[in-house]
C-alpha cells in the first residue's frame, strides 16, 4: 500500500492528502515532523511530504508526488487531457508556489517565534507577493473552478497555498493578500466545503497539540535572528 509520510499541519502534506482521498487510491500515513539519515534516504532533501509507492521507491516534492499519482491512477483525473490546458493549469500551480506560497514562507520562523520580522524580509515579500498577485488575476477565471468549468490540481494547490498566504503572509505583513484577486475568497470558501477538505481540516486540527510541541522544541534549540 502508498504511503504518505508527514504531518497534518503541513499544507503540501495536505495537497498529496487530498488528491489520495479524491482519487479513492488506498493509503496509510506515517507521522513525521523531521528526522535524520533514515529520512533523507526517503525525502532527499528532507522535506515534508513524501511518499512510498505500492512498489517500495520513495520520493518527494508536492507537484512530482501529486503527477505520479495522476499517471498511475487516471480515474478521477485532476488534469485535461489537452496538453496546453494541462500547461495552463500548472502554469496556476507554479505561480501560486513561487510567488505566493514562498514569499509567506520565508515568514514563517516569525510567526512562530514571534520575532518581529527585519523590514527587508517583509519588503521583499511584499514585492514577490505583489507579482504572484499580478499574475493570478489574469490567469484565474472561478468560473466556478480556478481555471473554469472543471475541478483540477490547480483549484486543490491553490486552496492550500492559501492557508499560508493567510496565516503567515497576511499577517506578516498586515495585508488582506487574497482580497486583491477577484474572486478568490469566495472560491477559497466553496473549497473549504468538500468532505475531503472536511476531514483534511479535522485531522489538521487533531496534529495541532504536536505540530506546536515540535515547533516549540526546534525554536528552543534553533535561534531565529530577528529585528
Ligand atoms: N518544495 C517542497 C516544499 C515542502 C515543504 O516546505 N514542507 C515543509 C512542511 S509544510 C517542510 O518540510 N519544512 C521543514 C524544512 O523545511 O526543513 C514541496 O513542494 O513539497
Amino acid at each position: 500500500m502508498i504511503t504518505l509520510h508527514g504531518f497534518a499541519s503541513s499544507n503540501y502534506y495536505n495537497i498529496v492528502k487530498y488528491v489520495l482521498l479524491y482519487k479513492s487510491i488506498p493509503f496509510q500515513e506515517r507521522l513525521i515532523y523531521s528526522g535524520g539519515e533514515d529520512w533523507l534516504a526517503i525525502s532527499p532533501v528532507g522535506k515534508i511530504p513524501a511518499l512510498t509507492t505500492e512498489d517500495g521507491q520513495h520520493f518527494s516534492e508536492t507537484t512530482v508526488i501529486c503527477d505520479y499519482l495522476e499517471e498511475t491512477y487516471p480515474d478521477a483525473p485532476l488534469y485535461p487531457a489537452d496538453p496546453a490546458a494541462k500547461a495552463g493549469i500548472r502554469q496556476i500551480m507554479k505561480v501560486a508556489e513561487l510567488y505566493l506560497e514562498l514569499p509567506s514562507r520565508r515568514l514563517i520562523a516569525y510567526a512562530f517565534s514571534g520575532k518581529p520580522a527585519p523590514q527587508k524580509a517583509l519588503d521583499d515579500a511584499r514585492h514577490v507577493t505583489n507579482r504572484g498577485l499580478t499574475a493570478m488575476k489574469r490567469l484565474c477565471a472561478f468560473s466556478p473552478y480556478i481555471a473554469g468549468a472543471d475541478m483540477t490540481l490547480a483549484d486543490v494547490y491553490v486552496h492550500y497555498v492559501n492557508s499560508v498566504v493567510n496565516s503567515i503572509g497576511s499577517r506578516q505583513l498586515d495585508w488582506d493578500i487574497l482580497a486583491e484577486v477577484p474572486g478568490m475568497r469566495e472560491w477559497n470558501r466553496g473549497m473549504r466545503e468538500s468532505q475531503i477538505a472536511r476531514t483534511i481540516e479535522a485531522d489538521r486540527k487533531a496534529d495541532e497539540p504536536d505540530f506546536h510541541a515540535y515547533i516549540r522544541d526546534f525554536l528552543a534549540k534553533n535561534a531565529v535572528p530577528g529585528r
